[in-house]
């Protein structure tokens, strides 16, 4: 049995409906968040279910349950589920209501959705890298907000995917944002250069792990707005994200990066993650 919830029932998935005037369905009308799971344990789900109510906030949207008891829900979950080494998937939408594009008033509660799956870690990618693409980044100006919405990542991932391509490398005219899917971050003379966490990029909690990792461990890093030119003159790429951790980016259009091989760098990070996660969740 898989067990999902749904608003407050936990049931099983295949009992679970919701309405076709729910405000997700509709128009994406909501927020969500995704939080690893090792040996059966949330990796930084606090800094998750922070940015979950901080992304509702900014829809002003208020969520029905407190960071501590979702925490719970989740941790429910991922027992009945016996679940060890995957992800928590949760949502929240402005709740059912007649479709309109003002919000419902306070009478209609939001929607919750939550569900765990399995996820191995991608550990020959993270060996041997990833391929990316470049696209032009035609998402909203609230890309801080980890909406929905996603269709704009969406369309750049597929021709990634159709590329042969774990990742589409998003760029605003000259300036590198994010991947369609993940924080990018370069290498240049040993010092990581990653976009500033602003509007035009999800504040990944991977890559806030990865700087706060920097800090303790007196690895140079800077936080600026960097071009494509850079990119493709950086000596490493790596890609950030709750799955993929720090993935190794070896090749952009065909070209490769460096000499075409992980960086030591992006090596030395993706140890020092590990470490990391072992210090909260066991060893993996
Ligand atoms: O399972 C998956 O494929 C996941 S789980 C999380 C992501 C993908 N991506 C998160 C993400 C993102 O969608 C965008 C546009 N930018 C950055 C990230 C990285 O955020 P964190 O590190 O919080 O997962």
């Amino acid at each position: 049995m898989e067990y999902v919830i749904v608003d407050d029932q936990v049931m099983d998935r295949s009992t679970a409906k919701v309405d076709i005037e729910d405000r997700g369905y509709q128009f994406g009308d909501g927020v969500y968040e995704v939080i690893r799971v090792y040996n059966g344990k949330m990796f930084t789900g606090k800094e998750h279910l922070k940015r979950l109510v901080e992304s509702a906030e900014k829809i002003r949207m208020k969520l029905p349950y407190s960071p501590e008891e979702l925490e719970g829900k989740m941790e429910e979950l991922i027992a009945k589920n016996e679940l060890q080494t995957g992800t928590v998937y949760m949502q929240f939408t402005r709740g059912t209501s007649p479709r309109n594009h003002v919000f419902p008033g306070n009478g209609v509660a939001p929607t919750f959705v939550a569900y765990t799956r399995n996820v191995a870690r991608p550990e020959e990618s993270m060996e041997k890298g990833v391929r990316a693409i470049l696209d032009e980044d035609i998402r909203w100006l609230r890309c801080d907000i980890k909406s929905l919405n996603l269709l704009g990542n969406l369309l750049s991932k597929q021709k990634a995917a159709e590329a042969g391509c774990f990742e589409a490398i998003l760029h605003r005219g000259e300036t590198v944002t994010e991947g369609s899917h993940s924080n990018i971050s370069i290498i240049k003379d040993g010092v990581i250069i990653t976009h500033p966490a602003d509007n035009h990029i999800l504040n990944g909690i991977t890559r806030q792990k990865v700087l706060e990792i920097c800090g303790k461990e007196q690895i140079a890093f800077e936080e600026r707005a960097y071009t494509v030119e850079e990119l493709n003159a950086a000596d490493e790429v790596f890609s950030s994200g709750t799955t993929v951790e720090v993935m190794p980016v070896v090749e952009i259009e065909g070209k490769p990066v460096g000499n075409g091989e992980p960086g030591t760098v992006t090596r030395n990070l993706q140890k020092l993650f590990k470490a990391e996660i072992e210090s909260q969740c066991g060893k993996i």
